[in-house]
């Protein structure tokens, strides 16, 4: 038959269920997540909560959910890497008054209180050494910056993370969003009736369209069409190594119009979306806490999705992205983004090294050597990237084929005594 792009991956898909290998990457997967959570858990709950070092993190960052949460995760990557608890102010929070607890599950169970006998702004993992309680500002104001932060994964878990995932960087960020959204017995309710209310079955593509205030000052404005073209593909995909019973979209978005108009032009789909979600999404009504329960069931829903169309400039997809990593040993490639390439905000330098040399073919080409350091900005999804040849100092176009990522590994402290409590 005709080779295409699809039964090639249903091929690899296949193979990798035939040798056994699916087996030990489920075990694999659980093991690696079981061993962080229970690291983090260990340093959220110190047995003196008056003695223990405390990094305090404000959720008050001017921004929306997504960012927000990505504001938590930050701090959470650097309590774990200088051993300090995390202390979680989320008072007067612009989506509910009442904070955090109102919906997540409290980030320590032992430690909420801030106090100390000596409390100090960030100024360095070395200079913050005799501080008790250290206030972190947001990212952006961060300074000095450490090591700490995403894309980097840890070394020591570095190795068992390239052989299982194929993005170590998202799963490394992933296990901290994993621990932050655990969900209040209430909103796990919640999402169990909306999940039976709405008729949320598998197979089931996830699509995120971002619009209102976003459209025209920090990203593009995308049709349905566009995303639907990736869905189409993916379901033609889906079908070769499952069972297809009908076309079922999972829709998120803050435009309450485009329900109707996505199942006016698809009758054949299945489109399942709260529309009164999207209306409590509009900039007039989105810091409530109405709105908060919505966006908290649309991310949850995009992440239980097979696959994920969307935007990655919108950190409500990316948050999504994440969340889908933890429930599956490998869910890297399980997404079609319009524009951005995965990023965190505030992050180092995303790097790639080039495999293949290329010779420039046009004058925006970037000439490659294998070798190179490439400072990757975007993927056009044509199969070029654009980047920065840190060698050359030259900017342009280069095949994103002919280079592999640079994961950068970080000395984290281990953590000896929570991993002890593993084995019993
Ligand atoms: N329920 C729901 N809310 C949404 C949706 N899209 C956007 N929102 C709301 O708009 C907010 C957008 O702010 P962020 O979460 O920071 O994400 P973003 O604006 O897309 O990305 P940045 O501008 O990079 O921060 C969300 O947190 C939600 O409150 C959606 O599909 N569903
Ligand atoms: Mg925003």
């Amino acid at each position: 038959g005709t080779v295409t792009a699809a039964s090639i991956m249903t091929d690899l898909f296949l193979l990798s269920q035939a040798d056994g290998a699916g087996d030990w990457r489920e075990k694999e997967a659980k093991d690696l997540s079981n061993l962080v959570q229970n690291r983090i858990t260990y340093l959220q709950n110190p047995k003196d909560c008056s003695k223990a070092r405390k990094l305090v993190c404000n959720i008050n960052k001017g921004c929306g959910y997504g960012c927000q949460l990505h504001h938590v995760v930050y701090c959470f990557m650097i309590a774990y890497g200088t051993q300090r608890t995390l202390i979680l102010e989320s008072q007067n929070w612009r989506y509910a008054t009442g904070g955090w607890e109102t919906v997540f599950r409290p980030a320590s169970d032992t430690c909420m209180d801030r106090s100390g006998t000596s409390t100090g702004h960030w100024s360095g993992e070395d200079n913050d050494r005799d501080v008790q309680v250290v206030e972190l500002p947001i990212v952006d104001s961060l300074h000095p910056r450490p090591p700490y932060l995403p894309l980097a994964i840890p070394e020591d878990l570095a190795d068992r993370l390239h052989r299982l995932h194929g993005d170590p960087s998202v799963w490394w960020v992933s296990q901290f969003v994993k621990y932050l959204v655990r969900p209040q017995a209430w909103l796990e309710k919640e999402i169990q009736e909306a999940t039976t209310k709405l008729g949320f079955k598998h197979p089931i593509i996830g699509v995120h369209v971002r619009r209102t205030d976003k459209v025209g000052t920090e990203a593009a404005f995308h049709s349905i069409e566009e995303y639907m073209v990736h869905v189409e593909d993916q379901f033609e995909s889906l079908a070769l190594r499952m069972p297809v019973d009908k076309r079922r979209v999972y829709l998120a978005t803050d435009d309450p119009s485009l329900l109707q108009e996505a199942r006016t032009k698809y009758p054949d789909y299945e489109f399942i979306s709260d529309n009164s979600i999207s209306w409590s999404a509009g900039l007039h009504n989105r810091y409530t806490e109405n709105s908060l329960r919505g966006v908290i069931l649309d991310i949850h829903f995009l992440s239980q999705t097979n696959f994920l169309v969307c935007t990655f400039s919108s950190q409500v997809c990316r948050v999504a992205y994440e969340i889908m990593q933890t429930l599956h040993p490998d869910a890297s490639g399980n997404f079609h983004s319009l524009d951005d390439i995965y990023y965190f905000g505030g992050q180092n330098a995303h790097n790639q090294i080039a495999v293949h040399p290329h010779q420039p073919r046009g004058p925006d080409d970037l000439a490659l050597e294998p070798g190179d350091v490439i400072g990757v900005a975007g993927n056009h999804w044509d199969g070029y990237s654009k980047g920065i040849n840190r060698k050359t100092g030259r900017i342009g176009l280069y095949p994103s084929y002919k280079v592999k990522e640079k994961i950068e590994t970080v000395k984290y402290p281990t953590y000896p005594e929570a991993d002890k409590l593993l084995h019993f």
